[in-house]
């Protein structure tokens, strides 16, 4: 069998040969050289040659770990919070949010010249217990807020986001996975990204799972279906992600270019998120190895993650499945990683993919936001009863604010309500109501309220946040 390294040579020297006989047919003098594309000695320059990234996944309580933080400093140039971000880590408390372990993620990040992955805004798993029990528009309600407030607090500092994680199931379905979440309605994942489009417009906004790396899967295809319907139907999503967990009960599949290429050419970009393969040795390599061929054969797979930096730093460390032993020695699908990705000259991502049969443009993050819920209605719904509205600020930073206001039905229940937003409030970014001027109604969804029963909406408002206030209700 030829061996990689021969295979990389081979392919060089068709790729000089050809750049040769163009020049040539250019009429240009031999003489002038193309500077030979020098080899990237870590995993982020290599990856840099042809316009891509090489990320880890980074735990917030190893950065004082010397050996670890060098590694990851050295070799990485994105950077994904292993738990940091997550739903649990950031809002403890519902309401009271929580950024200390992923702001030290974040910022060694950014003093390291670093971009950052955010994982992840909404999931089944790894929800703090507040939320757990939650239910219905209660929940609903509750996951928009933290998509906003999560998404507001790293506003401009996100490279994508991994708004919603592993919402399909296993098996042959191709359905959804059934979690609290899902029985809010099935639209909860295309509102979770209108929501993060709205708090960050600056982020791309992807959605990552796992067993999706075989293209005749199931899941692979209900993901597919669900892209392909976002994408025609103007919900923002930029990415997939490909978590990419292998092991010999689930192996790289021979057809994983093939998902790649299938998700590229709905019009996002793919990133593999989440690598890591279970082995070692020469058949390790060669799994890496193709993993990293495939992503560099398709345009617009942009990125490879690793899912940590040891072996010892795994969450599964028994397969010694990362491109580090537990010394932080190299290891053999450290080379092959590193020579695959510097097999690929050049600074732009290699037109090597068959091009999408059809390429909806790129989508740049539109600057005027959509709003997160249906479009505003005009005339005021019918009102009956009475009510309290309650104004607190959920988050706050310079230049704006994110308010929540509970409304809470007085003792003959609601049909519908209007409260009235403080003067000098000015937004037209509203969930879960209806603005219109200073006037917030009730979205379709909940008007209607039993006596003492109460429901909340929230807004980005621009300025200086006022204080707590009790509003008018209506
Ligand atoms: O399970 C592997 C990954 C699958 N895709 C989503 C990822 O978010 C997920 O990452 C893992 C982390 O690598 C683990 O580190 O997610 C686990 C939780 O769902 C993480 O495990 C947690 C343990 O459950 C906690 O008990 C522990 O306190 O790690 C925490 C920190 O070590």
């Amino acid at each position: 069998m030829t061996p990689p390294s021969t295979l990389r040579r081979g392919r060089s020297h068709v790729a000089r040969g050809a750049s040769a006989v163009a020049i040539l047919a250019l009429g240009v003098t031999a003489a002038v050289a193309i500077p030979a594309q020098a080899a990237g000695s870590t995993l982020q320059d290599a990856a840099k040659g042809s316009g891509r990234y090489f990320g880890t996944a980074i735990a917030a309580s190893r950065l004082n770990d010397s050996t670890y933080s060098t590694i990851a400093n050295r070799e990485f140039n994105m950077i994904t919070a292993e738990n940091e971000m997550k739903m649990d880590a950031t809002e403890p408390n519902q309401n009271q949010f929580n950024f200390s372990q992923g702001d030290r993620i974040l910022n060694w990040a950014q003093q390291n010249g670093k971009q950052v992955r955010g994982h992840a805004l909404a999931w089944y798993s790894q929800q703090p217990g507040w939320m757990q029990n939650m239910s219905g528009t209660q929940l609903r309600n509750a996951m928009l807020n933290h998509v906003t407030g999560v998404a507001t607090h790293y506003k401009g500092k996100i490279y994508a986001w991994d708004v919603v994680n592993e919402a399909f199931a296993d098996g042959s379905s191709g359905g959804r996975r059934d979690s609290n979440l899902e029985r809010t309605g099935s639209d909860w994942i295309e509102a979770a990204f209108r929501a993060a489009r709205a708090a960050d417009p600056g982020a791309k906004l992807c959605y990552n799972d796992y067993n999706t790396d075989d293209w005749t899967h199931a899941k692979t295809q209900g993901v597919y279906r669900m892209v392909s319907d976002f994408k025609s139907r103007g919900v923002p999503i930029d990415c997939v992600g490909l978590q990419s967990h292998f092991n010999p009960q689930s192996p790289v599949p021979a057809n994983y270019q093939t998902t790649i290429e299938r998700f590229a050419a709905l019009g996002v970009d793919v990133q593999i998120t989440e690598l890591d393969i279970e082995g070692s040795g020469q058949q390790q390599a060669e799994n890496f190895r193709k993993v990293t061929q495939a992503c560099l054969n398709v345009a617009r797979c942009t990125g490879i993650t690793v899912w940590g930096v040891r072996d010892t730093d795994s969450w599964r460390a028994s397969g010694t499945p990362l491109l580090f032993d537990g010394s932080g020695n190299k290891k053999a699908a450290y080379t092959a990683v590193l020579d695959t990705l510097n097999s690929v000259s050049g600074t732009t991502p290699p037109p090597t993919s068959t091009p999408p049969v059809t390429t909806p443009p790129v989508t740049t993050p539109p600057v005027t936001t959509p709003p997160v819920t249906t479009p505003p209605v005009t005339t005021p719904p019918p009102v009956s009863g009475s009510c309290s509205a309650a104004l607190t600020i959920a988050n706050s930073w310079p230049g704006g604010y994110q308010g929540t206001v509970t409304v809470t039905a007085g003792s003959s229940g609601l049909n519908g309500w209007r409260v009235t937003l403080p003067g000098g409030v000015s937004t037209n970014n509203v969930w879960n109501g209806n603005v219109s001027g200073s006037v917030v109604s009730n979205a379709p969804y909940n008007g209607s309220l039993g006596a003492g029963q109460s429901t909340s909406f929230g807004f980005i408002g621009q300025g200086n946040a006022p204080g707590a206030a009790t509003l008018t209700c209506s």
